[in-house]
């Protein structure tokens, strides 16, 4: 008799920007193409999904996308059958019936709240660990983490391979970046910028188009782009634009589907990025990077922000790593970008090396989907 396949449901509310789905449509593509589970995916916001997935249809309550059931999560809740393996992604409060539907079930489901990514040390204590009880049904805490101990990353199998072969490949780098219009000049240096609001960011685009290599800067759409038009001097900038300020050309690009997005962050030669997700394929591009955090109440996102520099610095020189130390510092703050820019700059040969280095490093650990897996075969 064939074996019955696990069934998982993963529950994403967005609330906001597109760090929330980003994770959770990674990760249930993931376990559907490399562990052979039936995974359902239940989304309140599908207007944001189809943003980093084009054919989402915004008004389907139910759609297969690439293998995973993707459901609207409506306001008005039916009654569903529970799944084997129940994921709340960062904290999102499940519905009151389906929460029992999960206690009536024979055998309860592994009921996991899949929470934000932290260098912190804490993490690894805390990662496994049993959390609140719903009647009968025991919900655990599952950390992402760059520690041994914690469960690891989203890293979809064959990654690095098909990240190396494209970046040894100028000609599969020129035709993906001709696909978005972009004609990248042979000298320039290749930049992308994800980022929140910055009031730092003028004072790094001043000391680009001062200097004396010259920088391609490819924008997709979204927060940043208020200060990069207060910069420019215009209004209005949308997917196409393209303006020359001395050695810096600034491109607008539109928000691509999330592989796209992979590939142009193999395509550049540093990476601006924030969040969560694109911070986490920035490592696996294997290229100096920068990470605008995302804000948390009191400041708590700077001990995370601390606690990160303090791992991915290890290995560097004294120098180097001050060096990229002061320029995210810079960026997170706020700050003036130029002194760090130039600084960080002299160490360009040893932060790509570095780059390298950390992202096979990184490699080493079971990815996430692995991890979850394992997770379930223990506990049953
Ligand atoms: O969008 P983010 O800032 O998302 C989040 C949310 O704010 C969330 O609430 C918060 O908790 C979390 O950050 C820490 O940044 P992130 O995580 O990088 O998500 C962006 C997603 O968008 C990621 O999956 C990559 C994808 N993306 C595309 O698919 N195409 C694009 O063109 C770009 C720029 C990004």
């Amino acid at each position: 008799m064939p074996e019955l396949k696990t069934r998982w449901d993963i529950f994403c509310t967005v609330v906001d920007n597109f760090g929330d789905i980003g994770v959770t449509w990674r990760l249930a593509r993931q376990l559907v193409a490399e562990h052979a589970v039936v995974v359902r995916l239940w989304v309140d916001d599908l207007r944001a999904f189809e943003r980093l997935c084009p054919e989402i249809d915004v008004n389907a309550p139910q759609q297969w996308q690439q293998g995973v059931e993707v459901c609207h999560w409506p306001t008005e809740w039916q009654p569903v059958d529970a799944a084997d393996v129940v994921i709340a992604a960062f904290a999102c409060q499940l519905p009151g019936v389906y929460m029992d539907a999960m206690v009536e079930r024979e055998k309860p489901p592994l009921w996991l709240n899949l929470d934000y990514l932290s260098a912190e040390d804490w993490v690894i204590g805390c990662h496994g660990l049993p959390s609140v009880k719903y009647k009968s049904v025991q919900k655990y805490f599952f950390f992402p983490g760059f520690h041994k101990g914690t469960g690891g990353l989203l890293r979809e199998s064959g990654l690095l391979e098909r990240r190396r072969q494209f970046q040894q490949s100028p000609e599969a780098q020129r035709e993906f970046l001709q696909g978005l219009g972009i004609d990248r000049a042979p000298a320039a240096r290749l930049i992308s910028l994800f980022a929140y609001e910055n009031t730092g960011l003028a004072s790094w685009l001043d000391t680009l188009s001062s200097d004396s290599t010259p920088t391609h800067l490819l924008v997709p759409e979204g927060r940043i782009l208020g200060d990069v038009e207060r910069w420019l001097g215009v209004s209005g900038l949308v997917a196409g634009a393209l303006h020359v300020r001395d050695a810096l050309t600034v491109q607008v690009l539109p928000f691509v589907r999330q592989d796209q997005y992979d590939h142009l962050l193999w395509c550049c030669d540093f990476n601006a990025v924030r969040g969560e997700d694109s911070f986490v394929r920035a490592q696996w591009a294997g290229r100096p990077m920068l990470w605008h955090i995302y804000q948390q109440e009191e400041d708590v996102h700077l001990e995370k922000l601390e606690a990160f520099i303090a791992l991915y610095t290890k290995g560097l020189s004294a120098a180097a790593s001050e060096a990229i130390s002061g320029l995210w510092r810079a960026w997170n703050a706020g700050e003036d970008m130029a002194d760090q820019w130039l600084v960080t700059r002299k160490y360009w040969p040893e932060l790509e090396k570095h780059a390298e280095a950390w992202c096979l490093e990184q490699a080493l650990q079971a990815d996430l989907a692995v991890a979850l897996v394992q997770f379930y075969v223990n506990w049953i």
